[in-house]
């Protein structure tokens, strides 16, 4: 069996193909995304010109320790692709995303960039979205109140389960734009869309890791090797 830094580093290497010189780069947050800034950075060392756009302080600070130029969404605010991982992949390439906190940037990079690359590795791949706890961003004002009207909205598709206040040590995490974060174990999602939909109406709710109608393609690296998905 492959372990798992293996299967992110050939994930991040496959990905790396579809960089090309000169690209606006959206550089995504996680493990894998990091797995695939290390041979970005390579590629950079040996003269490749790109700029990143970083969804993330820490991937930010990665990208500064290994000498990948990065530039802000303000001063580059069209990309040309993004990379990012994922922590649930479904068969129509729809994502469950901000298992690391910065779902919030990943959507609003991802959705300035004219193709968006998902890197995971195989066991990210679902039948249905819903194991993993869908992460959604709120306000830290009325968040008893939102948290309450997120349970209606979803209660009214028919998804009941625990939603937990994301904490940091004894602390809430707070996100690098200074929301709070629920993580809403829902279960089996039937149909993202109208929940996606359900949670926007929610005043409050900032974003939420539902990640639909984005990705362009998804690679993932597996034991038996890479698979890609197209949509
Ligand atoms: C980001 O990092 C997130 O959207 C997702 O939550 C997470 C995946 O992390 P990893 O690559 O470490 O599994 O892409």
């Amino acid at each position: 069996m492959t372990d798992s830094a293996t299967l992110k580093t050939m994930a991040g290497e496959a990905a790396l193909a579809h960089v090309e010189d000169g690209m606006r780069l959206g550089i995504g947050t996680g493990s894998t995304a990091e797995a695939f800034v290390r041979v970005l950075a390579e590629r950079v060392r040996d003269g490749m010109k790109i700029v990143g756009v970083t969804t993330s302080n820490r991937t930010e600070t990665l990208c500064a320790e290994l000498g990948v130029p990065t530039e802000t969404l303000e001063t580059v605010p069209e990309l040309d692709l993004t990379i990012d991982g994922a922590d649930e992949v479904d068969g129509s390439l729809r994502l469950i995303k901000g298992g690391g906190g910065a779902l919030l940037r990943e959507k609003i990079v991802a959705a300035a960039s004219e193709r968006f690359l998902v890197i995971a590795d195989a066991s990210k791949k679902v039948e249905t979205l819903g194991a993993f706890p869908l992460p959604i961003e709120i306000n830290g004002f009325g968040m008893i109140a939102t948290y309450l009207a997120i349970r209606k909205a979803a209660a009214g598709l028919g998804l009941e389960g625990d939603m937990i206040l994301r904490r940091s040590g004894d602390e809430p995490f707070i996100t690098d734009n200074g929301h709070l974060i629920l993580d809403a174990s829902f279960g089996r999602i039937g149909d993202p869309e109208a929940l996606s939909q359900a949670l926007f109406a929610v005043p409050g709710v900032v974003e939420h890791g539902l990640f639909l109608g984005m990705a362009n393609t998804v690679i993932l690296a597996g034991d038996d090797g890479l698979e890609t998905l197209e949509a």
